[in-house]
């Protein structure tokens, strides 16, 4: 099965998709996390997206989707992935269609966590307080925000005529948004 875990900055993403590897020993691909490692490792890939991440942008599609391209044996061999954070435009929703096609693949759900913006923004300025992430500063963050809902949430629509999303309530603990993830499974 192939997820693909929707929602804007701070919803849970990618602390839900660390749970699906635990529990179902799917892969987790989040190009965020691809992206974090390649600035770690100081690689020219590193250099060229770390502004664009550290103001809070989005890295161009061909960026993202080159990252994804090169781990979707490793997510067939796993029997599934659970995509976090990827697809954020419809250009990299049309090429996830695309590259699965033609490995006789599809994006089965979309789960979408429904979080409201108040607890984004507390979410957000933990992590910040307690980690430090350069993005999850104050003004980065709104700077994600506002990519989310101009050119993210638009996917809804592409997936919604596919009749492939599911709404799952993402303001609950760790714990209740898991079982709520579970039930829609
Ligand atoms: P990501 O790493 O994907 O960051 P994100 O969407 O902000 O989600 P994140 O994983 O951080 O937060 P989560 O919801 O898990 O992207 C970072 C940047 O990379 C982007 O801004 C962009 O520049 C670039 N990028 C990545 N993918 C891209 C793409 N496809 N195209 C273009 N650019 C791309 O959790 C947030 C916090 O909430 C955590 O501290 C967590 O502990 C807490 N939390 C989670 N669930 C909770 C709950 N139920 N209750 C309380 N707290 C909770």
């Amino acid at each position: 099965m192939n997820l693909i875990l929707f929602g804007p900055p701070g919803c849970g993403k990618g602390t839900q998709a660390k749970r699906l590897v635990e529990e179902r020993g799917m892969v987790q691909l989040s190009t965020g996390d691809m992206l974090r490692a390649a600035i770690a490792s100081g690689s020219e890939l590193g250099q060229r997206v770390s502004g664009i991440m550290q103001r809070g942008d989005l890295v161009p599609d061909d960026v993202v989707i080159a990252l994804i391209e090169a781990r979707l044996p490793e997510a067939e061999a796993a029997g599934g992935a659970v995509f976090d954070g990827f697809p954020r435009t419809v250009a990299q929703a049309e090429a996830l269609d695309k590259m699965l096609a033609g490995r006789g693949a599809r994006i089965d759900k979309v789960l979408r966590l429904l979080v409201d913006e108040e607890a984004l923004l507390k979410r957000i300025a933990g992590r910040f307080a307690e980690q430090g992430r350069p993005d999850d500063n104050p003004e980065s963050f709104k700077v994600r925000l506002v990519a989310y809902n101009t050119q993210t949430a638009p996917l809804l629509d592409y997936y919604q005529a596919q009749g492939k999303v599911t709404e799952v309530d993402g303001m609950g603990s760790m714990d209740a948004v898991a079982a709520g993830i579970s039930a829609q499974l």
